[in-house]
């Protein structure tokens, strides 16, 4: 193979690297709630084209306090579900809502816009 062809092969194994890594690592972010105002757990997640942090990890038992930052008009992130809670709230554009809840047992629960296309995810530890 010439100098070229070596140089292509590298270049395309890194772009596929940076793929991966964009994706799959990069996008997987994750908090854990700190201590707020009332012994709550408390996490603020920016909603813009979807919810950052993405993966909310708390605690089983302690109220939580989820801060809905949402930074746009965008119909589609106007409402938050938490399902498995009955939580269905509105969010109104460049505002923070604060949701309440207490994680009665550990899992992992779903986050959704009003159409299901935002996702996000509420880790409760034991
Ligand atoms: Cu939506």
């Amino acid at each position: 193979m010439t100098p070229g062809a070596w140089a292509a092969i590298l270049l395309g194994a890194a772009a596929i690297a940076w793929v991966n890594w964009y994706f799959f690592l990069a996008k997987r972010s994750a908090a854990t709630a700190s201590a707020g105002a009332g012994g709550a757990q408390e996490v603020t997640i920016t909603v813009q084209g979807g919810y950052e942090p993405a993966e909310v990890k708390v605690k089983r038992g302690t109220p939580v306090r989820l801060i809905f930052d949402r930074r746009e008009t965008s119909s589609c992130s106007e409402e938050v579900v938490i399902p498995d809670f009955g939580i269905r709230k509105f969010l109104p554009a460049f505002q923070k809502t604060p949701v309440e809840l207490t994680p009665e047992k550990a899992g992992a629960f779903e986050i959704t816009c009003g159409m299901s296309m935002l996702h996000g995810k509420l880790i409760v530890e034991a």
